[in-house]
């Protein structure tokens, strides 16, 4: 896509966004900072210019980031009535995404459709898809600066979160110049980092620490030492007393061991339904691994959910890495 192509993009959405009058914000299900952060700045700076934004949610939303200005904003979808003049979804690759909230989209007359993924389905009327941008946040805060609303402190921190969610607070490959520069407003805008990442990243429930324990316990490592993977079962989480959102990041342990490219985390979310997070340091592109089980993500973060008994599920997914890592040959 050429800088021209985004522009024309953007105007058409900036379009969107200044004529239309009621608006519903939709986040993913399972959402995460960047949905929520960019979902919430977005839905505020809507709201700062005189419209209705509707912040609509599906699941529950994480403990740690309740601290957010803002949040209690965020309405069920059954809950919500009436209509819109447009449906937003930030950071949301396709319309399935947004899981049972989806019965709304009729009652939108257009769908916009902000994100990141470079997978990303094109689904909307609009579609603003930024695949160098660390966060959906980072286009939401261009789409905020250019509908002329300045960086209130609720904003900000909304932004910050979804910054720092996305890119392992500026660790990621994902971080670029532009993504400290953003970082750099919001900290004007008074967002005190050391705060925040206390909040996201250093408040944690007993329960999520024992189901990382747990996690840690089952850790396994091919024979090469190239790919490494954990499991969690429906008893892990009984045991540890954990909600399942509560194995958010875990995924980034087998990841950090030397040597690995390829880290896997197999959760089992119900009998026969496995959800698979994918991560790689430097070379593989898990999103490839990840769409073949008919999901997705990012080249080095990415996810699917498979149907089959959770041995199954892993070892056809390992399989898969085994051969991206090139060799396919025996592991374990
Ligand atoms: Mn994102």
């Amino acid at each position: 896509m050429t800088s021209e192509q985004q522009a024309s993009e953007r105007a058409a959405a900036l379009d969107c966004l200044r004529r239309g009058q009621r608006f519903a914000l939709m986040l993913h299900v399972r959402p995460d900072g960047d949905s929520i952060g960019s979902s919430l700045a977005l839905g505020l700076a809507l709201r700062r210019l005189g419209k209705t934004a509707v912040l609509v949610r599906a699941d529950d939303l994480p403990a740690n980031l309740l601290f957010l200005p803002g949040i209690e904003e965020f309405v069920h979808y059954s809950e919500v009535g009436g209509e819109f003049d447009a449906a937003v979804f930030l950071d949301c690759g396709d319309l399935d995404r947004i899981g049972p909230a989806k019965i709304l989209v009729e009652r939108a007359r257009r769908l916009v459709n902000i994100d990141h993924h470079p997978s990303n389905q094109r689904f909307g009327d609009v579609n603003v898809i930024e695949p160098r941008a660390a966060a959906a946040g980072e286009v939401a805060h261009a789409l905020i600066r250019e509908l002329g609303v300045s960086l209130d402190f609720p904003i900000a921190c909304a932004l910050y979160v979804a910054l720092i969610t996305d890119t392992g607070s500026f660790r990621y490959e994902n971080t670029s110049a532009a993504t400290h520069e953003i970082a750099a407003e919001l900290l004007r805008a008074g967002v005190k980092p050391a705060e925040v990442a206390r909040a996201v990243w250093e408040d944690r429930s007993l329960s999520s620490l024992r189901l990382l324990q747990a996690a840690l316990a089952a850790l396994e490592v091919s024979g090469d030492g190239r790919l490494a993977w954990t499991t969690l079962t429906r008893e892990d989480f009984q045991r540890a007393g954990a909600h399942s959102l509560e194995s958010e990041g875990i995924v980034n342990y087998p990841r950090t061991l030397r040597g690995v490219e390829i880290a896997a985390l197999f959760l089992e979310e119900a009998p026969g339904e496995v959800k698979v997070s994918l991560r790689s340091n430097r070379r593989v592109d898990v999103s490839l691994i990840a769409s073949h089980f008919g999901g997705g993500g990012h080249a080095r973060a990415a996810g699917c959910t498979i149907r089959a008994p959770l041995a199954e599920a892993r070892e056809l997914v390992l399989a898969r890495a085994r051969e991206a890592l090139g060799g396919g040959r025996a592991a374990g």
